[in-house]
């Protein structure tokens, strides 16, 4: 532990996050419908799945589904790590709802009570222990039957059904969770259409217009949902969330700067400008024009989008981005989510994503600039195989000092000024990787025995990273 000699403001949001497809299990209890995350393939043939067109969304296309139908069996197991997030001294936890125990197929009018009934018991677990929820109302995982009857975000009709999904979150959950988050990485179908949108675009030509019609879509009902959120639950905090990657150039050449910088603000800026701003941003109109992308806006959709902005950004760092105009010859960053070229500056973890501890730090100086509202880390985290040791000890030495990086860069640019509410850092137990579809890929400050291939028993143990957290968060960051 080394003294860091910064200060977190008081009241500071500590936690870890995760997402109700990727720990919960019990895929078909209860009444819960089948949903996107149930149908998406595990294993190396994912992401490319993710990325292709003409994916199928058939449910049984895909033999290879373990470990997302089991997930952690948090479902189950909720209040042995909800201690155990205790006990590593959490103010909060990002967690998810899924869609699908709601809303079965998500078109109904009346919700499934087994569903609701399952999110207040974790609620009032994670408040006995004094940790606050930070709920996000949709993480990549739309019921089945919305995108394949509807076509997913493709569809207007949507918005009414997650008006009504969202409505009765609020009213439910009303004097239980006060922060919530719309929908996770809303940017992100700008790369990976079928996890944030539900649906993957018929070819490349038709990719962008789909794309920015079915966020034209969330958007309207992200302000909607805001809306209803203010309305039922006074004082509540209702977020965006953004994947958020700044971009750099990769030299000074001016036309690759500019290039750097229309990259970012069509990535991050159009769906931060819409939430924050409440109006789509002036580079906008010359982009879709320039891309053939023809919005259908219905009458009131700017007003609603206007008037409904959110309180707050919550976004993800995991990486930045370098963009050079001419990329013919370069070699391209691999593991990177979003696209780029290698930044000679930087080291990357096994699955070639670029670590970038101050890339964060004027992530939050550059989202501050811009908007003026308050900021949450809620996503941060190094994917790493984890070794245990014959005393069944693991010494994640490597998670710490990915951690401990960020965490600096983020007290830094509490000094800069920005206003930060908190970290939740990633998979803050090991949970089934969104990319990969597997284990192995793993976050946690707790080991869960799970195994790509569907083995283990399960049981939780305690990383070296968890005595660190609890000390950073005993702290409040004045040793990391
Ligand atoms: C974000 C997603 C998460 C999460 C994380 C890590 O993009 O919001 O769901 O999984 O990335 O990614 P991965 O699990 O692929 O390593």
């Amino acid at each position: 532990m080394a003294k860091s000699n910064l200060q977190f403001p008081d009241g500071f949001l500590w936690g870890g996050a995760t997402a109700a497809n990727q720990l919960e299990g019990a895929y078909d209890k209860d009444g819960k419908g089948p949903n996107l995350a149930d149908v998406l393939p595990g294993g190396k043939v994912r992401l490319e799945k993710i990325k292709d067109y003409g994916f199928d969304f058939e449910i049984d296309t895909y033999k290879y589904y373990y470990p997302n139908h089991e997930g952690i069996d948090f479902y189950h197991r909720y209040k042995e790590d909800i201690a155990l997030f205790a006990e590593m001294g959490f103010k909060a936890f990002r967690m998810s709802i899924a869609w699908s125990r709601i809303f079965p197929k998500g078109d109904e009018k009346e919700p499934n009570e087994a569903g609701l009934a399952f999110y207040d018991k974790v609620f009032d677990e994670l408040h006995k222990h004094g940790i606050e929820p930070v709920v996000t109302i949709s993480h990549y995982e739309m019921p089945l039957h919305l995108i394949k009857e509807y076509g997913g975000w493709r569809s207007r009709e949507v918005i009414g059904f997650f008006e009504n999904y969202a409505t009765t979150l609020f009213k439910r959950y009303k004097d239980k969770v006060k922060y919530w988050m719309t929908f996770n990485e809303i940017n992100g179908a700008v790369f990976h259409p079928i996890l944030g949108l539900g649906f993957s675009a018929k070819d490349e030509e038709s990719r962008l217009q789909e794309t920015f019609q079915g966020l034209h879509h969330q958007f309207v009902a992200s302000s909607l949902a805001v809306k209803a959120g203010h309305e039922i639950i006074p004082g509540s905090q209702i977020g965006c969330m953004l994947i958020y990657a700044p971009v750099y150039s990769a030299d000074c050449n001016p036309e690759n700067v500019f290039f750097a910088l229309r990259e970012e603000q069509i990535f991050d800026y159009i769906c931060g400008d819409v939430h924050v701003r409440g109006e789509y941003p002036v580079f906008a109109k010359r982009y879709f024009k320039e891309n053939n992308i023809n919005l259908e806006i219905e009458e009131g959709d700017l007003d609603i989008i206007k008037k409904y902005t959110v309180d707050y950004i919550g976004f993800s760092y995991y990486m930045s981005r370098t963009e050079k105009k001419d990329k013919s010859g370069e070699s391209s960053v691999e593991g990177n989510i979003m696209d780029g070229v290698k930044n000679p500056f930087l080291k990357a973890s096994d699955w070639g994503w670029e670590i970038d501890p101050v890339g964060l730090r004027i992530a939050l100086n550059q989202l501050y600039d811009r908007y003026r509202v308050p900021l949450f880390v809620v996503e941060n985290g190094l994917g790493a195989y984890d070794k245990i040791e014959e005393d069944g000890s693991i010494h994640d030495d490597y998670r710490i000092d990915y951690l401990r990086e960020h965490i600096r860069e983020i007290g830094e640019a509490v000094e800069d000024g920005v206003d930060v509410m908190g970290y939740t850092a990633w998979g803050c137990i090991d949970l089934v990787s969104a990319s990969t579809g597997e284990m192995s890929k793993r976050y946690g400050f707790i080991y869960v025995d799970k195994q790509d291939e569907g083995t283990g028993t399960l049981e939780r143990k305690k990383k070296k990273s968890f005595n660190w957290y609890q000390n950073v968060i005993k702290t409040n960051g004045a040793e990391l």
